[in-house]
């Protein structure tokens, strides 16, 4: 029997992490034979529907659920953990501005990698889903002094996943056609989906779709495809998302296919004229656990300005919350 991975989740009663922890104990992230002990944390005021969840998770029988923790405390949940999904967040209410959603959110990631640094294990993955994604990863980390930034990540996976299907459906192609697609920059409708580098059916895509395409309807919808669904359902993403953030996590563990490579927002180096520290997406490759930022591709002038834009608007949230970091 292996030994079994601990996993946290935060905002364990909400949508996203419904949608996530059944497949986490169906084995679609670790395999079939891993078996898993879910640590699963909520605000004290949603204790109560996170036991409901957690008596569910039980129900399944899954030969693969060790075990489950619940708490409302952030040190409890991530102790011992491997691997943790940070998707809890305030969501935005009647007459919140952006920068009071970005301060309340702040304080909750500043604890919460504050409990990671004292907690976790020391070769913890941290994806961070919950909105203001980028800076609120850039936060926890900070907040970390004691693990490295190459724990922490935020999700663009699932604007990626969004670029890839789009690229497919107006090619008329399955979705396995299609490799290299980058997002850069913020999980914001400033991100910018680039086809520059991407390849359908091995062909550079630009040779095969129309550049008025690309560049005025590919990039506005998967921009705002979030809002588009809002508009739909009647709710944010929930079950994409979760299956985003599972494929996400199963690549840093396992590593990307060759010849192509994911969209993972993480600390900027400096690649790419990026500011160093920022949490920006950026294309990246995986073995062996860790990831590396595709190094060089060629940028022109519209990728270019695309790429500072939402660099600009990522500097300006860290210049809003910069007062909560620890070193
Ligand atoms: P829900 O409102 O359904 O669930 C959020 C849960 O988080 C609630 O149960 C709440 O009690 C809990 N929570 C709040 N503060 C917490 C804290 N300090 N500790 C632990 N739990 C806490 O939201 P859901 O639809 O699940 O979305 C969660 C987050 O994901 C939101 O911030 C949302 O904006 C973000 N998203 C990010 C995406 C991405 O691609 N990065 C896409 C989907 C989603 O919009």
């Amino acid at each position: 029997m292996k030994t079994p991975v601990h996993i946290a989740i935060t905002g364990a009663a909400g949508q996203i992490s419904y949608a996530l922890a059944f497949r986490l104990i169906a084995g679609d992230l670790a395999g079939p034979d891993q078996p898993l002990v879910l640590h699963l944390l909520e605000v004290p005021e949603a204790m109560l529907p996170m036991k409901g969840v957690a008596m569910e998770l039980m129900d399944c029988a899954s030969p693969l659920l060790a075990d489950v923790i619940i708490s409302s405390d952030p040190r409890e949940a991530f102790d011992g953990a491997d691997l943790v999904f940070l998707i809890g967040a305030k969501p935005r209410g009647p007459g919140m501005e952006r920068r009071d959603l970005l301060q309340i959110n702040a304080e909750i990631f500043a604890v919460q990698g504050q409990a990671l640094n004292q907690a976790a294990k020391r070769g913890v993955k941290v994806l961070v889903v919950g909105n203001p994604a980028n800076t609120n990863a850039m936060i926890a980390l900070r907040n970390a002094p004691d693990l490295a930034p190459e724990n922490f990540s935020a999700m663009t996976r699932l604007d990626h996943n969004r670029a890839v299907s789009q690229l497919a459906s107006h090619c008329g192609c399955g979705t396995g056609a299609i490799s290299r697609v980058a997002v850069w920059g913020n999980h914001s409708i400033t991100q910018y989906p680039d086809l520059h580098h991407a390849r359908v059916s091995g062909a550079p895509a630009l040779e095969q779709v129309e550049q008025d395409w690309f560049r005025n309807q590919f990039i506005p919808v998967v921009q705002k495809r979030g809002a588009a669904v809002i508009e739909a359902r009647g709710k944010s993403s929930a079950a994409s998302a979760a299956h985003a953030a599972l494929e996400c996590m199963r690549d840093w563990m396992f590593g990307t296919p060759a010849d192509d490579w994911v969209s993972m927002a993480v600390v900027s180096d400096g690649s790419y004229g990026v500011t160093p520290g920022l949490v920006y997406s950026f294309p990246v490759t995986v073995a062996d656990g860790r990831y590396a930022i595709v190094p060089e591709l060629p940028i022109n002038q519209f990728s270019h300005v695309r790429m500072h834009l939402t660099e600009a608007e990522l500097i300006a949230e860290r210049d809003m919350v910069q007062h909560l970091f620890r070193y």
